[in-house]
């Protein structure tokens, strides 16, 4: 709780909520299941209903839920059109499914037997805050405006049953469970960004990605408009952007119509304000320009047009920024296009990009920023770039978008500081605020594990444990988490990012004729679920109302809310989604339940003797292992990539683990699974009755045996 004081409205929301709602109250004794079934049994650590993002309280009433009848009203208390417009949402949210047309009507008063929307609450709740009061007699959500409102709705929608998101009719009843909840979100700012650039997303394929991330409290949507590969928004005095800039993406040529035009980009707009979200678009520059540098010769410093660019690298293209004829031609075109961007944007942002310009010296690259930050607040946006723009100039209220991983904490105050740690401070220094995209936490193109057949690792695997696992608090600090160089008050919030440069099967090479190319939807899809609603809950939620073991559980229903919305989501390993059986027998990789959860690995030894160890999970080989069943009710456990058997190497405690050539004769090589009661994990005992035991979460820790003290780091997911 002590992180509360530094977050001051979130103070009072938080103060009034523990004074109705004890805190206490989310650990009641209620399920961990699906909303259908409130009365299923729970782990202690579970929240009553499975929602997320977590809100800051939630409580189940005793007694029945409220069940919907096709004359069931959704009433507004309001005349305020966008609240009212919220109500209309709802009646079509809940349309399809229920096959009901719940007229909306407007009330002065709370009805009973209704879905009452109250935007009349206190201004304490704040612009997105809600509570919900649900019953046998009715829900009520209470807001402070239309906003409130609609965040509050997406909570009620998982108080139904997951069937309710299916686009199909359903004969059942559909009953809201019975709960109070009070809620508001840890930071305002909690994005989600996807990379139009590389791969072109058609109007319907965005609208549809909208009411995705709307469902998990996602309020900004970045669109990366613009990148080597192709520019994607049309800008009337310069036709050629589209003409010839938009022909290319990443692995195609020859398209005409890749491109929004101000029609579909004001579609899009207002499509996502129907959401209550805000759409930031990236003008990308001075690097990542080629599709600019195609389309307009003088960008260029010999004033000729480059051929527009449809391969997949990174750090080839920089607006001609050496001389002033050049650097003039460069403001010009940035205050056009600037110009022509901001008018289609009603939001505050215009992001300015700033990435990855290898060629770019400081004078360029300064001038860059200058031209492309006054354009901006010429027409009265806030600047918004990637963290590198830091090291330039910037107007006062600049935001920053953190892109940084593990490898450049480490050197938080060393000599040898990465650039981009050096760039932060010199953002911090500036006053500029910061969204946190740490790639190795929220960048959505990371594979998840090996067997992901879409993107990039140069950051790492990416398991929905690490997109859920940090805080933006410490996510700038040394490993340790301390030192933090943007501090707590300069952190505007959380953005997912969907880059696309690899947005095909078999991403690890190049693509070849016969490589097979998911639709942008399909891709985003498996990239984003379950990671963006990890993501998200970062971003809502209090750091002290989110841990792993919860939020697994929680996720765990909300696959059967995204198959019932034909959402094509990854069932990620770690996540006991209802329905899979899992069994010890077979191919399995065996992970620690902790936080940074690590996985036993044979070091790629292939001799006898070696101590086993624990690493990062990637689902490689040298982290798989067939588990068999032995006559003694045992089993053992042959690595994938040496053959050998894993085997205690000695009785006593603090004793290693080794690998060794599979011999069933030796009592060391068989192990003993103990499924935990309320959990799906287990403990794994050698003979003498020691258990498997990580000696800590961090790369290369060797795996001992040590008496079982259900420690984290001895629960073990077989996966
Ligand atoms: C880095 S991080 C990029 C993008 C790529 C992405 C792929 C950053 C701001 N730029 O150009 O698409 O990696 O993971």
């Amino acid at each position: 709780m002590h992180r509360f004081h530094r977050r001051g409205r979130g103070l009072v929301v938080l103060a009034s909520v523990a004074l109705t709602l004890p805190l206490t109250a989310a650990l009641s004794p209620a399920a961990a299941a699906s909303p259908a079934d409130p009365t299923a049994p729970a782990t202690s650590t579970s929240a009553p209903y499975a929602l997320v993002p977590q809100p800051v309280s939630q409580r189940a009433v005793p007694g029945a839920g409220f069940t919907l009848t096709p004359r069931t009203r959704i009433a507004v208390l309001s005349k305020d059109a966008a609240a009212q417009g919220v109500g209309s949402y709802l009646a079509k949210l809940l349309a399809p499914a229920t096959g009901y047309d719940l007229k909306v009507v407007r009330k002065t008063q709370a009805p009973d037997k209704a879905l009452v929307l109250d935007p009349g609450g206190p201004a304490s709740l704040g612009a997105e805050g809600y509570t919900i009061a649900s019953g046998r007699n009715g829900v009520v959500v209470t807001a402070h405006g239309a906003q409130g409102l609609f965040r509050g709705v997406q909570t009620l929608r998982q108080l139904l049953p997951a069937a309710v998101e299916s686009r199909t009719e359903q004969s059942r009843t559909w009953t809201v469970a019975p709960a109070e909840i009070s809620d508001a979100p840890r930071y305002e700012y909690r994005g989600v960004m996807l990379d139009v650039a590389r791969r072109f997303f058609p109007v319907e394929q965005v609208k549809r990605y909208i009411d995705e991330a709307a469902a998990y409290k996602i309020n900004k949507l970045h669109l990366h408009l613009t990148d080597d590969q192709g520019w994607r928004i049309a800008v009337d005095a310069l036709p050629d952007l589209t003409e010839v800039g938009a022909s290319t993406q990443s692995g195609f040529t020859g398209g005409t119509d890749w491109y929004y035009t101000a029609a579909d980009y004001k579609e899009i707009v207002s499509y996502a304000a129907s959401r209550f979200m805000t759409v930031v678009p990236e003008i990308d520059g001075p690097g990542h320009t080629m599709s600019a540098l195609a389309s307009v010769p003088e960008l260029n410093c010999d004033d000729r047009a480059r051929a527009p660019y449809s391969g997949f690298d990174v750090g080839i293209s920089l607006y001609c920024l050496k001389d002033s004829q050049h650097q003039d031609a460069t403001k010009n075109f940035l205050q056009t296009v600037v110009d022509a961007v901001a008018r289609l944007t009603p939001g505050p942002y215009l992001h300015l990009g700033g990435d990855e310009t290898p060629q770019a010296t400081r004078g360029e690259y300064d001038a860059y920023v200058k031209a492309a930050a006054d354009a901006t607040t010429a027409k009265k946006k806030t600047v918004m770039g990637w963290h590198q723009l830091g090291q330039s100039p910037l107007p006062a209220g600049s935001l920053l978008q953190y892109w940084g991983e593990d490898s450049d904490r480490e050197t938080i105050g060393t000599a040898s500081e990465k650039p981009g740690i050096t760039h932060l401070r010199q953002g911090v220094a500036q006053g500029a605020k910061y969204v946190m995209s740490p790639s190795d936490h929220a960048y959505l193109d990371m594979k998840y594990d090996a067997s992901t057949p879409y993107g990039l690792s140069w950051s790492g695997y990416v398991p929905v444990q690490r997109s859920y696992a940090w805080d933006p608090e410490t996510v700038t600090g040394k490993l340790d988490g301390t030192g933090a160089v943007v501090p707590a008050g300069q952190i505007a919030g959380v953005e997912a990012a969907l880059w696309a440069d690899r947005a095909y099967e078999g991403s690890s090479e190049l693509p070849t004729p016969g490589t097979r190319w998911p639709s942008p939807q399909d891709y985003a899809d498996y990239m984003s679920f379950p990671r963006l609603p990890a993501l998200a809950e970062v971003g809502w939620t209090p750091q002290s109302g989110r841990d792993w073991t919860g939020f697994r559980q929680r996720l765990a229903q909300h696959g059967q809310r995204w198959t019932a919305a034909g959402i094509g989501f990854h069932p990620a390993p770690g996540v006991p989604w209802p329905g899979t059986v899992r069994t010890v027998e077979g191919e399995h990789v065996i992970v620690t339940g902790d936080v940074d959860g690590v996985a036993l690995e044979n070091a790629g030894s292939t001799s006898d003797g070696t101590d086993l160890v624990l690493w990062a999970p990637n689902r490689g080989p040298k982290q798989t292992w067939t588990v068999s069943p032995q006559s003694d009710g045992t089993y053992t456990m042959t690595n994938k990539s040496s053959g050998k058997c894993a085997e205690a190497s000695g009785g006593a405690v603090g004793a290693t683990v080794v690998q060794r050539t599979c011999d069933t004769g030796r009592t060391g090589q068989h192990w003993k699974f103990t499924a935990r009661p309320n959990d799906d994990r287990y403990t794994i005992a050698a003979v003498g009755g020691l258990v498997l035991t990580a000696g800590s979460a961090t790369n290369g820790a060797k795996a001992t045996l040590e008496p079982d003290t259900g420690s984290a780091l001895q629960t073990w997911t077989v996966d």
